[in-house]
């Protein structure tokens, strides 16, 4: 690896000092743990001349061989880092945003880029490597190949090996104790600071920010394996979702939203390798016809997933059996799972178990939505609780959005949380929908299974992207296991 000389390192050292990017004292973290050191490089678009030094130190600690086509600050504090290097170098640089207000116009990437370039992520500091792990997802999403990112600070707590086990090297400027025996060593700092800022990385070595932040204001359980929650599940579908998911590591279900059925079992292919669950919206397929049901349930089988019919029955118990067992669709026949409002009161739970129970079916309750201004809180959601619970065998759980908010939490783990409104990015689109990103819904809302539909079927590679959602969704999970 080539390397800054030491000496142009410990004048940049001493001038994030100078201009207090870094201090010392006892300071709250954003994972909620109290730290000795606290760094703000924020501050470093004031000094231009700084930022200057930092960018071509930065490059200047990649490996000679590095080879990249584009760069990517993440945002925001590495933005100004991004910009001055792809400036200095002549490299192209692209933009991720971080919100996406309008999905429908807006681009989680702005820039121009070609499919299969090589992009380099430039940030300030890396503590768990979340936020370039953010970034590095819709790059890839979008058909860029992430494999280095170059960091100024590495805080030594865990963030190398995460970003290497998603296929990610993480070149650092300069390590936190390294900074720290410097500024101990230039009079600086106290031989005490310096211990005690030593003994602090020692001791929180691995803390990942999501796991950290969640315990921290005890939003989440400490959950229990999917494989635990499949012996505890009464009802066989909603053991078999368990018992698929950790045989495929996944915990994601693809909304299959496509214009056409043809289009539709071609996905379903293309991507089952991936899922754990497909959704389907039967009633917009204008090519529907009566044997649909069964080559959809052919490669269900080929690729082990679930069929969920996400057709929000709503009506009295009576009108519902005819409507889950007849008409054109004969959703009862093909669909493992479906969904039921609650608002008509429990008698819906005992028309469709009627016609599901028997046939081994599975249920959710529509507990939350995510669109906005929707109407099911507080007690309505309270009220689904009640009715899943009392009638486990067939009820296997519910769509949810944030379950780890509610009053008793995500509660019984024998009953599943699948939530809709999932994109790499935080936003929503023209028409109400709303995103949280894949850790947010599984590690800080509770959930067990994000449901995506535009963020993989409008992706140039729909199972490539899927695979990235999969692994965002399973790393997710396991943290919050821990
Ligand atoms: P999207 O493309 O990822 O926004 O698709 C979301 C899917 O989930 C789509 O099929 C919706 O009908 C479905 N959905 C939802 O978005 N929000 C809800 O509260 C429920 C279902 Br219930």
């Amino acid at each position: 690896m080539a390397s800054p000389a030491p000496s142009t390192m410990e004048a940049l050292i001493l001038q994030l000092h100078d201009i207090a990017a870094v201090k010392f004292g006892n300071f709250k973290l954003k994972s909620g743990i109290f730290s000795p050191i606290y760094i703000d490089l924020r501050l470093i678009v004031s000094y231009p001349s700084l930022l200057r030094q930092i960018a071509q130190t930065l490059v200047a600690t990649l490996p000679t061989s590095a080879r990249y086509d584009v760069v990517c600050g993440v945002p925001y504090t590495a933005l100004p880092i991004a910009t001055c290097i792809s400036v200095s170098s002549n490299i192209p640089m692209v933009m991720r945003r971080k919100e996406v207000k309008d999905y429908g116009t807006a681009k989680v990437i702005e820039g121009a880029f070609e499919q299969n370039q090589v992009c380099l992520i430039i940030e300030d500091l890396v503590t768990s490597g979340a936020s370039v792990l953010e970034t590095a997802a819709p790059l890839r999403a979008v058909g860029m190949k992430v494999t280095d990112a170059v960091v100024m600070i590495d805080r030594e707590q865990g963030g190398r090996e995460n970003l290497a086990k998603n296929g990610i090297t993480l070149h650092s400027m300069v390590k936190l104790s390294e900074m720290v025996r410097i500024l101990k060593e230039k009079g600086r700092v106290s031989e005490e600071t310096e211990k005690m800022v030593m003994k602090f990385l020692d001791e929180n070595r691995k803390v990942t920010v999501p796991a950290a932040a969640a315990a921290a204001e005890k939003k989440v359980r400490v959950r229990l394996p999917y494989q635990e929650r499949a012996k505890m599940a009464k009802n066989p579908t909603g053991k078999k979702l368990f018992e698929i998911m950790v045989q495929k590591e996944t915990n994601l279900c693809l909304a299959a939203d496509v214009a056409t059925g043809a289009e539709l079992l071609d996905i379903a292919d293309k991507v089952g390798p991936e899922i754990c669950i497909l959704k389907t919206h039967v009633d917009i397929l204008p090519d529907f016809t009566p044997d649909f049901g069964a080559k959809l349930r052919s490669i269900a089988e080929k690729h082990n997933f679930l069929i969920f019919e996400d057709r929000k029955f709503a009506d009295i118990g009576n009108t519902v059996t005819m409507q889950y067992e007849g008409g054109i669709f004969r959703i009862l026949d093909w669909a493992d799972i479906v969904n039921a409002h609650i608002i008509s009161g429990p008698g819906i739970v005992d028309g469709l178990k009627l016609k599901g129970l028997s046939r081994g079916r599975g249920l959710l309750l529509l507990a939350e939505m995510s669109s906005a201004g929707n109407l099911a809180t507080g007690d309505y959601t309270a009220a689904a609780l009640k009715i899943a619970e009392d009638h486990s065998d067939f009820v296997i759980g519910f769509i949810s959005v944030n379950p780890a908010s509610w009053p008793s939490g995500p509660g019984n783990p024998s009953l599943i949380h699948a939530t809709p409104g999932v994109q790499m990015v935080k936003g929503g689109d023209a028409l109400g929908q709303q995103y949280n990103t894949p850790n947010s819904v599984i590690s800080e809302r509770g959930s067990d299974i994000i449901i995506v539909g535009r963020g993989i079927i409008k992706a140039a590679n729909p199972a490539e992207t899927a695979r990235e959602y999969r692994l965002q969704g399973w790393d997710a999970y396991l943290l919050s296991c821990k």
